[in-house]
């Protein structure tokens, strides 16, 4: 099992209850009081809740109106984006200064390779009480940390010590912390990964890890060697910097496989959306636009086509995207996953001039503004036409 030999240090970092902490920062009277941000109009959202909030029941997704409803004395705030992304950038700045070798995930969170920084501290743990000490003098916020030999232990470390704690998982830990754990908190376990699972009886990664190879062979096929390995905190995916992300995608899984081309190009849209969002966040434009189809047996295809000026807006992408779905045969199989995705990626500033096109350029800017309204009032509170027809990704 490939990682065995020279086990890397990989740190997972997160930000407890994200928004809401900024929020009570910045007006230090709500301090220990429940506190949702997110959407406040009627059809809003809760993006996050304070510790506090959240012993109601309440959670991130949920209808605002629902979480009203659960804790009626709670502070309900709406969104400040770029008071976010500032706070953001200053703790990947932070993160930086520690290791070269960061991957930001989100706002709030980001992996830390620092096997090649070690040497400056007195122990893994000490480097990680650092990281967060360092987070805290500069934001005053907190965050949760977890060290390990992998990205998937590191990250699960980091979840099982919520809210502000350090936990560290050595490698030769990794298999008894993972044992008790839900099988769906491993990566690659979606929902109906995890009802198959059920099905042979597996509730645990501890089930997992002790199920007959053959069993799960049954059911999985040739899947059932990697989830195997996962079971065992096998992980061998790199952090990856930002410079080193080739691609931008997204992908969502279906509740029933989907046969019907009209559909499918519906269900693109919204994730070609996501895809521009992202970025246009990050100020990338792609020349390369590409989609994954998985059938219903679990075959999967990739097609790519690359354009010689970069873009970046929903429009485009997704206009590339059906054009690539069209070469694909559907038959009986079904597909049960999609993705869309962007490559060969350039930052979009040295482009500008490439968008001499005033229709290219109008469409840049309204998806601009539609960012910047959803950043503020909650995604979803101003759509791009199509969005509206209520086509959920997952
Ligand atoms: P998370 O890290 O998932 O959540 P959190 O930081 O609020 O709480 P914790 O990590 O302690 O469990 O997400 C980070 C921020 O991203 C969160 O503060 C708000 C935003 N967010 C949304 O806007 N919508 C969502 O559905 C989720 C999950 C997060
Ligand atoms: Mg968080």
């Amino acid at each position: 099992m490939g990682t065995m030999d020279d086990p890397r240090t990989v740190v997972h970092v997160d930000m407890d209850a994200f928004f809401a902490q900024v929020e009570v920062n910045d007006n230090p009277d709500l301090e220990g009081r429940p506190v949702i941000v997110g959407g406040t109009g009627k059809r809003g959202v809760v993006s996050t809740a304070s510790y506090e909030a959240r012993e109601y029941g309440v959670h991130s997704a949920m209808p605002m109106s629902e979480a009203r409803r659960l804790c009626p004395e709670a502070h309900v705030l709406p969104l400040r984006g770029e008071r976010y992304r500032d706070i953001s950038r200053r703790i990947k700045d932070v993160l930086r200064s520690i290791t070269p070798h960061v991957q930001s995930v989100s706002l709030d969170e980001a992996f830390l390779d620092v096997t090649g920084s070690l040497h400056r501290y007195e122990s893994k743990r000490h480097l990680g009480q650092n990281l967060r000490n360092r987070v805290f003098e500069e934001t005053e916020l907190t965050c949760s940390v977890g060290v390990g030999p992998n990205k998937m232990i590191a990250k699960l470390a980091s979840e099982a010590c919520k809210p502000d704690g350090l936990l560290r998982v050595p490698d030769e830990e990794k298999v008894g912390f993972l044992r008790d754990l839900p099988v769906e908190s491993m990566w690659g376990v979606g929902p109906s990964t995890r009802i198959k699972m059920n099905r042979l009886g597996i509730e645990t990664v501890g089930d997992l890890q002790e199920i007959e190879l053959g069993r799960l062979q049954s059911e999985f096929d040739h899947r059932a060697a990697v989830l195997r390995r996962r079971a065992h905190g096998v992980d061998p995916s790199p952090v990856k910097t930002e410079e080193e992300t080739k691609s931008i995608s997204n992908e969502t899984t279906f509740p029933r496989d989907l046969t019907d081309r009209e559909e499918l190009e519906n269900r693109m849209y919204p994730l070609a959306a996501k895809v521009g969002r992202r970025l246009r966040e990050n100020n990338l434009v792609a020349r390369t636009v590409k989609i994954k189809v998985r059938r219903g047996d679990f075959t999967t295809l990739t097609r790519r086509s690359t354009r010689g000026e970069p873009g970046s807006t929903t429009e485009r992408i997704w206009e590339s995207a059906r054009r690539l779905l069209r070469e694909v045969e559907l038959d009986a199989r079904g597909v049960r996953l999609l993705g869309v995705g962007a490559e060969n990626l350039r930052r979009g500033g040295e482009q500008r001039d490439l968008f001499e096109d005033s229709r290219v350029k109008r469409r840049e800017t309204i998806n601009r503004i539609v960012d910047d309204i959803n950043d503020e009032f909650g995604e979803g509170t101003l759509t791009r036409g199509r969005d509206r027809e209520n086509l959920g990704t997952d």
